[in-house]
């Protein structure tokens, strides 16, 4: 009985605890709210930047909940440079031959209002350097 109650409180521990440190990502992996969804694999997922800054916006993220890059372990490297080849997919298939931008918000300073990882890809008109 011990053993079942242990388990359970743990369960029931990991549940808030990965509720706490989820943010709307988790529930457009999940399908839980709509998005506008261009690419999926078993790792990552692709969907329309809903506040768009170019023709083309579009963010990658990890399937994986890696809060910002400054976040990210060894372990993950093999899943970050998947993330690049992505980019690179979805920006093939949008057509953004001309050239397109990708972007990682960090923490505060950087802008990131979003606790999950992701790259944003920028396309579909010329962009100014250095951004603001
Ligand atoms: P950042 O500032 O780098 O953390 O970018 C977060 C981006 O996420 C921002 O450009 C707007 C976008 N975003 C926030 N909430 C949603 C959402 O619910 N759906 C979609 N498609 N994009 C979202």
């Amino acid at each position: 009985l011990i053993i079942w109650i242990v388990n359970l409180t743990t369960v029931i521990f990991r549940k808030i605890f990965r509720n706490m440190s989820e943010t709307i990502f988790s529930k457009i992996i999940r399908r839980e709210i709509p998005a506008d969804i261009v690419y999926e694999d078993d790792l990552a997922l692709a969907f329309r930047d809903i506040n768009a800054q170019a023709p083309t916006h579009i963010l990658v993220i990890p399937k994986k909940l890696i809060p910002r890059v400054s976040d990210a372990s060894p372990g993950d490297q093999s899943l970050l440079g998947h993330l690049l080849l992505v980019v690179q997919k979805v920006a093939q298939q949008e057509g953004l031959a001309n050239g397109y931008r990708v972007v990682i918000n960090n923490g505060d300073d950087g802008g990131q209002t979003v606790d999950h990882l992701h790259l944003h890809i920028l396309g579909g008109r010329k962009l100014q350097w250095p951004p603001g």
